[in-house]
């Protein structure tokens, strides 16, 4: 049987889009300067006149899902990633907010099969946030390595290809067995 495994070396032509909410715009210019740097570390070129990402600005998480269906809908991008901070002390929405942004992302990454990444921080605090988004960890970085791998992962289990040379359209019998025993070694550790 095939095995599907993204990974984070192809980044070349791939493709993405951010959807940041400007709502605690500490918090989430911090976790977009994470994810960034993560996209860059792994050869994607994250400038906004350049070739590979898109930025769209809305202005709280409310907005986001509604924005991230319409991009992941245009077929431009092999992920979607959503950015943003629902903090339960600034507002008694945090409950509606936090509810309707996991709702909707989950809801598109279903409804359109683009990967959306759920990078919305719920926290009660600022300070909780705030050490999220890079005092302490920078959870921007995480949500692009999310991105990147199920990026690449996405085309192998639309054409049932899998890395282990297995499925429909295996790989050529040398590749398949170099990433085969990368993958059986692995799943022993
Ligand atoms: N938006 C957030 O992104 N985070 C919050 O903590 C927040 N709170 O708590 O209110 C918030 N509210 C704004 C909301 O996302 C919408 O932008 C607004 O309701 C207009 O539709």
């Amino acid at each position: 049987m095939a095995v599907f495994e993204g990974n984070f070396t192809q980044t070349s032509t791939m493709k993405f889009a951010f959807v940041i909410g400007r709502f605690n715009d500490l918090v989430t210019t911090k976790l977009l300067a994470g994810a960034q740097d993560c996209l860059k570390r792994h050869g994607v070129d994250v400038a906004p006149h350049g070739s590979q990402v898109d930025y769209a600005w809305v202005p709280g998480s409310f907005e986001v899902s509604m924005v991230a269906r319409q991009l992941a809908l245009s077929g431009r991008y092999q992920a979607v990633i959503c950015l943003g901070a629902v903090i339960r002390g600034s507002t008694p929405h945090f409950d509606y907010v936090a509810a309707e942004v996991a709702k909707g992302i989950a809801a598109t990454s279903f409804q359109t099969g683009v990967p959306v990444v759920f990078g919305v921080l719920t926290t009660d605090t600022m300070q909780q946030a705030l050490e999220r988004a890079g005092i302490k960890s920078n959870l921007g970085w995480s949500y692009a390595m999310s991105a990147l791998e199920m990026a690449s992962l996405m085309p192998q289990v639309h054409s049932g290809k899998g890395v282990n040379g297995k499925g429909k359209d295996a790989l050529p019998p040398s590749q398949a067995a170099a990433l085969s025993s990368v993958t059986e070694s692995s799943a022993l550790a």
